[in-house]
């Protein structure tokens, strides 16, 4: 280590000083250097967009510790040294599902012994008991159920907000996949020419999407969480969740969300029967989405190099957008255009097109890599991605999307032990209290998976950063009491 050492000073009273102590040098433990690698240090340090090529040596590399060193300064310098948490809690409406995907132990069939759907009493004693713990979130997801009316759906968002502001609370709904937004719109009858090809089945199933997400919104939706989107790959897609939307459709669900003011999440479910390249497809197709939301927002980007990538599968050439990064040294980021925080460039402010409700447009606000986990479900005999692997995806995540302002570590599936690592390899969140899960149990884990405030905090101090409770759009929540409330400057930059 390169130790200064400086010679004692006298003070003005003769006494001699104390020295100060030797500084310490924070450098990446480089076990193997990979020179390779110093093309893409370069593009990150000037907050150059990566291309999917870059993604690749990333991803095969032997100098692990670079990857993750680069991640953490992307991270920090989006972030400083924060990280983020919420209180939140889970609530599975219904685990009956007409799909039987194979990484999946989630579903059940109507009929079977595990199978249960939650009516609105059950709800409302969720909400009370949600609001009691502070909860900032209700995150409500499901399997597709074949029978439920679309009225269920609206009824449980306005339950959930109608139940919490009775009692003083302004939570967030963050509510259903974009695969169960496509299934509300069948089952509400607006599904209607969706399957035509071209830009005709484009057109019909984008009107019947926007149809059921603004009912939603109306009933008091908040924004979409991110599960879903597995891999965006046919071929995978075939293999392991036929049957659930393709790439293109769940983009178009999150597209339809942010040109209606809606903020949504994103995922990747990876190291299951997915190559590695695909992983990278998947997080350039998310980024070019992202590019189309910024853009909404006002944000310039640079025209895309010509051939510097192939086209996407299920994207069409008109739709690619400029390529915008967050991560360039001094860029705001979405969250301080759409609050109007007042250091917001005026050249960045948004204009709104017209035919936009008088909100900010939406945006995808962070990517939450999911590993794989093979227990109880028809992949078992997959062994799942190790701990490296995971460590590895996470800090390629926060290089590839370059244009998302945060990455998660849901700590459920990455462990909470893994995710203080994964703070200091690009993730900059670890999403929140949780209380129930029952999507995966890792380790054995039974359906209450509770941490507290408490451990959330103490597990980002131990990884070195500052806690900061956010609610779900990343606004610094302040608590007075049992009260709490949010800053209208976000938590971040
Ligand atoms: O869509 C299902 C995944 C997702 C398995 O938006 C599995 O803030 C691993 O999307 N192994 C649901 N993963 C979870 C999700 C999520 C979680 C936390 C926060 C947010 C957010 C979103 O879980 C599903 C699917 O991709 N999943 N089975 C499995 N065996």
């Amino acid at each position: 280590m390169a130790a200064t050492l400086e010679s004692s000073a006298m003070t003005t009273t003769g006494a001699v000083a104390a020295p100060p102590p030797p500084p310490i040098t924070r450098v990446a433990p480089a076990l193997i250097r990979d020179d390779r690698l110093e093309p893409i240090r370069a593009k990150v340090d000037r907050g150059e967009r990566l291309a999917i090529d870059d993604g690749d040596l990333l991803f095969t590399t032997p100098d692990l510790w670079s990857v993750l060193e680069m991640g953490d300064a992307v991270r920090r310098r989006l972030h400083g040294d924060s990280a983020y948490y919420n209180i939140n809690r889970h609530l599975n409406y219904s685990n009956v599902c007409a799909l039987s995907c194979k990484f999946c132990d989630f579903y059940a069939k109507a009929g079977q012994a595990k199978a249960y759907t939650r009516d609105m009493e059950y709800v409302r004693g969720e909400v009370r008991k949600a609001v009691e713990g502070g909860a900032t979130e209700i995150h409500s997801v499901g399997g597709l159920h074949p029978t439920l009316p679309f009225s269920y759906y609206t009824d449980l968002v306005s339950t959930i907000r109608d139940e919490a502001r009775s009692l003083g609370s302004g939570l967030n709904v963050k509510a259903f996949t974009a695969v169960e937004i496509v299934h509300l719109a069948r089952i509400a009858k607006q599904y209607k020419g969706a399957s035509l090809p071209g830009p005709e089945g484009k057109t019909a199933r984008r009107a019947g999407i926007r149809w059921v997400l603004e009912r939603l919104k109306e009933a008091g939706l908040g924004s979409l969480p991110g599960g879903g989107a597995e891999v965006f790959d046919d071929r995978v897609h075939d293999e392991a969740y036929k049957g659930k939307i393709r790439s293109d459709v769940w983009l178009d669900v999150h597209e339809v969300a942010h040109e209606i003011g809606l903020n949504t999440n994103a995922t990747i479910l990876y190291g299951h029967i997915e190559q590695r390249r695909e992983r990278l497809v998947h997080m350039d197709m998310l980024r070019r989405a992202q590019d189309r939301a910024l853009g909404r927002m006002g944000y310039q980007g640079e025209a895309r190099q010509r051939g510097s990538e192939t086209a996407r599968q299920g994207e069409e050439r008109e739709v690619d957008a400029p390529a915008i990064t967050l991560t360039r040294p001094g860029t705001p980021l979405p969250e301080r255009i759409a609050f109007g925080a007042d250091s917001t460039p005026s050249s960045l402010r948004r204009s709104v097109a017209p035919s936009l409700p008088p909100s900010t447009p939406g945006y995808f606000q962070t990517i939450i890599p999911l590993p794989f986990f093979p227990d109880g479900c028809e992949l078992e005999h997959l062994p799942g991605p190790t701990g490296l692997e995971n460590l590895r995806t996470m800090a390629i995540a926060r290089l590839m999307l370059d244009n998302f302002p945060h990455v998660k570590a849901f700590w459920i599936m990455q462990t909470l032990a893994m995710a203080q690592l994964m703070l200091a390899s690009g993730a900059d969140d670890i999403d929140g209290t949780v209380v129930w899960y029952d999507i995966t149990k890792v380790g054995g884990a039974s359906t209450h998976q509770e941490v507290t405030v408490w451990s959330l905090q103490k597990a980002i101090r131990e990884a070195g950063f500052e806690p900061i409770e956010r609610d779900t759009l990343y606004r610094r929540v302040v608590r007075d009491g049992s009260r709490w409330s949010v800053q209208a400057e976000p938590s971040a930059r």
